[in-house]
């Protein structure tokens, strides 16, 4: 165990890029969103005002609007395609003028690394006054997602990109993307694939879409009303909302820390559990799906989405017994047919199932960490026991890596990679718990 921490640690530290850390060297050298959340929770538990300093870089690129982007592009670098220049938000007068950003979101994330960051810290006025600090920015974004996102009004915020849900060429997006026709994008060159065999990386065709849907925002000029009108492109993403309720659970209980008023956030919590109970809960086969507002239908993959609603308390006992029956179901997730470790992000029935490409079917760390803390916090100790040491030898096996093929165990992708490094901290100190403390 030691050596794990010793390593998770020295993999954070050779990260850190003074004020943020990169995702891993060479293939990430920006800050991502919900990256820098969860490595702020790996760095609340040993170094508490770096884990802080994590958060403060990534609103440095909050937009006046209150969204908070997905990259932040401190300094330039041509490793990374699209660069800083690619986005051309500079056209947007909502966009940040203080750094270069891109112009999309991603996973809501950072309440809840704030809630844990402020619970785990010593110093009880420093955390105080960060708590105060960043409050209101927290607020902006979740209004700026519901204000902007939320073309039904219903409790449920619309993704505009694939890259927005974080799980870049998930299958849930294969329908939609394959019905795309970029007849016209802007020239571009890949270098993801210098650092990472192609073969683990999603494919030029999705890369073309993936362009593709950037431009459509470049010519919106990054306005969401057009944005929202006019994206071929337009999910409510069953894991993007379920971590946003989250985020709120964690948000609401700061603003009783603050003694701020929580009526607003009472009610996005109400209408988004009521959304997810009645749109997104597909009761004939017992998991959820997200749902393509453009088609007005839901989506029919099965992936390792369903499940992160555990995480955000959204199922009732009875939905969270048959998510948990797919869960251990070796035709679907468990080890059996086909793979050895939890939990792929793909099901093995999935037509689109492939061991080794990217988010269809590898196992992430930080997927298995958010399914681990839904079982939890459900009651089903000894599966999150055993999904957290499959977690473990995967990492003691194979380094730190980007993700893991659940046949074999091999590492998959880039090398040295922050939020897995984080995260095994956080599984290693925050054993059999499902608070932060
Ligand atoms: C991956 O996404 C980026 C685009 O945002 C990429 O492939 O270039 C995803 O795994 C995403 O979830 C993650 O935040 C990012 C950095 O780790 O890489």
């Amino acid at each position: 165990m030691q050596d794990l921490l010793n390593y998770a640690r020295s993999v954070l530290r050779a990260n850190d890029q003074g004020s943020y850390t990169r995702p891993a060297p060479g293939q990430y050298p920006h800050q991502w969103n919900w990256d820098s959340a969860f490595i702020a929770i790996g760095l609340s538990h040993f170094d508490e005002e770096r884990a802080r300093q994590e958060i403060r870089s990534l609103l440095r690129g909050q937009w006046r609007s209150g969204m908070i982007p997905h990259i932040i592009y401190h300094q330039p670098s041509s490793e990374y395609f699209p660069d800083a220049t690619f986005w051309q938000t500079e056209n947007c007068p909502d966009a940040s003028g203080d750094v270069c950003t891109s112009g999309i979101t991603q996973p809501p994330v950072l309440a809840t690394a704030v809630r844990a960051v402020y619970e785990r810290s010593t110093g009880r006025a420093v955390a105080r006054a960060f708590l105060e600090e960043v409050f209101p920015a927290l607020l902006a974004y979740h209004r700026w997602l519901y204000r902007e996102r939320d073309p039904l009004g219903e409790g449920l915020v619309a993704i505009v990109h694939p890259w927005e849900s974080g799980l870049d060429d998930s299958p849930r997006w294969a329908g939609i993307m394959d019905a795309i026709t970029p007849a016209s994008r802007p020239a571009y060159r890949r270098t993801d694939a210098v650092h990472v065999p192609s073969d683990e990386r999603p494919t030029d065709t999705d890369y073309d879409r993936f362009v593709y849907l950037i431009d459509l925002g470049r010519r919106a000029g990054w306005d969401q009303r057009k944005l929202v009108t006019e994206s071929p492109f337009l999910v409510q993403d069953v894991l993007f909302n379920a971590v946003l309720h989250r985020a709120n659970e964690d948000l609401r209980v700061l603003a009783a820390e603050l003694n701020e008023l929580a009526d607003e956030i009472d009610g996005w919590l109400v209408q988004t559990s009521q959304a997810f109970a009645n749109k997104l809960w597909d009761n004939e086969g017992g998991r959820y799906l997200d749902f393509d507002l453009r088609a007005g239908s839901a989506i029919p993959e099965h992936t390792i989405a369903a499940f992160i609603p555990l995480f955000a308390g959204l199922p009732d006992a009875e939905q969270a017994r048959r998510l948990v029956a797919h869960l251990q179901d070796p035709a679907e997730y468990a080890p059996g047919t086909g793979s050895r470790y939890y939990v792929p992000t793909t099901s093995k029935a999935s037509a689109h199932w492939n061991p080794r490409r990217y988010w269809r079917g590898p196992i992430w760390v930080v997927t298995n960490w958010l399914i681990i803390q839904g079982l939890r916090r459900y009651g089903y100790h000894d599966l999150a026991e055993t999904v957290r040491q499959h977690t473990l030898k995967l990492v003691a096996q194979s380094g730190f890596r980007e993700y893991y093929n659940p046949a074999t165990g091999d590492g998959c992708g880039a090398a040295d990679f922050s939020w897995t490094a984080a995260l095994i901290l956080d599984l290693l100190l925050n054993m059999g718990s499902t608070s932060w403390t």
